[in-house]
């Protein structure tokens, strides 16, 4: 632990154990903190503490430890879902904390969906499945026509991660979705509560929450706000490797030809190949960013690919977004796009939200098979910039669909910027230079 991160968390405890009460529900575990946290909570500590009497005005912070203890005091002894940045602590203290028995980090929501079904019908008992309200689109099948009172009447908690909330800054691509995820639930006829910042409010809420689903046997939402919980950081072990996700882009991106397709998946990939457009003084027409719609840059990319025949076209995917539509890569090696090149930068983690260990983790997981398996005609791996650089030529001189696995370690650059034009500007740039036959 630095200097600086032992004396916020002296800080922190002391303000704790406050008789005052100032602060409220700081850490009695012991997490560790990276500096953005680490400077946010030490400047909330600092204006709690100016508040003096007008405790009204405190920031509270729900610890992710007293949060999963509420949670198994309620009977929820099984969790699943797909990781989301609001919810990323609960997520660290969950993966540092519970048996892979209890836990299972699936490939999309709807699969967390049936999986939390799966254990219903074998144990009698309610789970948890989290998700980013990005990930509600794909649980409304399994939720209307399985998990229903109408249909086979299954209790889960829902944890929410509220992307977009109203009168919140965020990104285009969660504007909407923000606004209308209490109208979708109310639709879906799932009742929900915010998720409070306090643990004495979060049992409460719990409580609700249980009574609900015990009386009527259905799904209860929470949602939950940013910042809800405090910083929690548990990092997963994944292979020493030299490269950043913002190198491999670089190199790709370099070793492309002028009237090249691009196609980039969700996440951080798509604001490091943003800004490499910047520093190189290039324009951004020859990429598509695929800011939401997770899992379905491939599917875009081959729907070009196959109108496109003459050019070549590049989708740079990563693990979590391959494996969350992974029917996608069937499809692809089904048909006879010559000119479909797959690049899958492989990290095996959710790293954009946290650092999350996805299925590409695993010992016995192999893009390569699964690329041959599905029909795709070649598929060769790179670590290194030579490799890289190499494997891109060679994706240029064969014929696809074919796929370049790049294994990346984890993380990405401190204060990386996010695209400053807009979604509809990407749109008519991009089809202006698809139109270049
Ligand atoms: C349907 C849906 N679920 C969850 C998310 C939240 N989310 C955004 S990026 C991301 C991780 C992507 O992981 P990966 O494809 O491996 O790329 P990496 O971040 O590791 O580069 C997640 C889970 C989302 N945007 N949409």
């Amino acid at each position: 632990m630095s200097a600086s991160v032992r004396c916020l968390y002296q800080t922190v405890r002391k303000l704790a154990n406050n008789p005052s009460g100032v602060i409220r529900n700081l850490s009695r575990t012991s997490p560790t903190w990276d500096s953005s946290q680490e400077s946010q909570v030490e400047e909330q500590t600092r204006r709690n503490e100016e508040h003096g009497q007008l405790t009204e005005l405190v920031r509270d912070f729900l610890n992710p430890a007293d949060f999963y203890n509420a949670l198994r005091n309620i009977g929820i002894n099984f969790f699943c879902g797909v990781p989301d940045s609001l919810l990323k602590d609960f997520c660290a203290f969950m993966a540092q904390n519970e048996v892979d028995e209890n836990h299972v980090i699936t490939a999309n929501e709807g699969n967390a969906i049936g999986l939390a079904a799966g254990y219903h019908l074998a144990t009698g008992k309610t789970s948890l499945v989290y998700l980013q309200n990005s990930g509600l689109g794909n649980t409304v099948n399994p939720l209307v026509s399985l998990a229903a009172h109408e249909v086979y009447s299954i209790p889960m908690l829902l944890l929410i991660g509220w992307r977009g909330e109203p009168g919140k800054r965020d990104e285009p691509q969660h504007l909407l979705q923000g606004h209308v995820t209490p109208g979708l639930l109310d639709t879906l006829g799932i009742k929900y509560a915010t998720l409070p910042d306090y643990i004495e409010g979060a049992t409460k809420t719990l409580q609700s929450a249980k009574k609900h689903m015990d009386e009527f046997n259905s799904p209860f939402a929470l949602l939950v706000r940013r910042q809800t919980f405090l910083p929690f950081k548990s990092r997963i072990p994944t292979p020493v490797l030299s490269l950043t996700r913002e190198d491999a882009v670089k190199i790709i991106v370099d070793s492309l030809g002028e009237y090249d397709i691009v196609v980039s998946t969700t996440g951080m990939l798509s604001r490091e190949l943003f800004e490499h457009r910047v520093a190189r003084e290039q324009g951004h027409e020859r990429d598509f960013l695929t800011v939401g719609s997770m899992g379905h840059a491939s599917s875009i990319a081959l729907g070009i690919a196959l109108q496109k025949p003459t050019r070549q076209i590049f989708c740079l995917d990563g693990d979590g977004s391959v494996i969350m539509h992974m029917g996608a890569m069937a499809i692809i090696g089904q048909t006879n796009s010559e000119n479909f090149k797959h690049i899958i930068l492989n990290n095996m983690v959710h790293d954009s939200v946290g650092g999350q260990a996805t299925a590409a983790h695993g010992d016995n997981f192999s893009f390569l098979e699964i690329a041959k398996g599905n029909g795709y005609k070649q598929g060769k791996v790179a670590t290194t910039e030579v490799e890289i650089t190499e494997g891109v030529r060679w994706l240029k001189s064969i014929k696809g669909p074919a796929v370049l696995e790049v294994k990346i370690r984890q993380g990405s650059r401190k204060g990386l910027g996010r695209p400053t034009r807009t979604p509809l500007q990407n749109k008519a740039d991009f089809m202006n230079f698809l139109s270049y036959s």
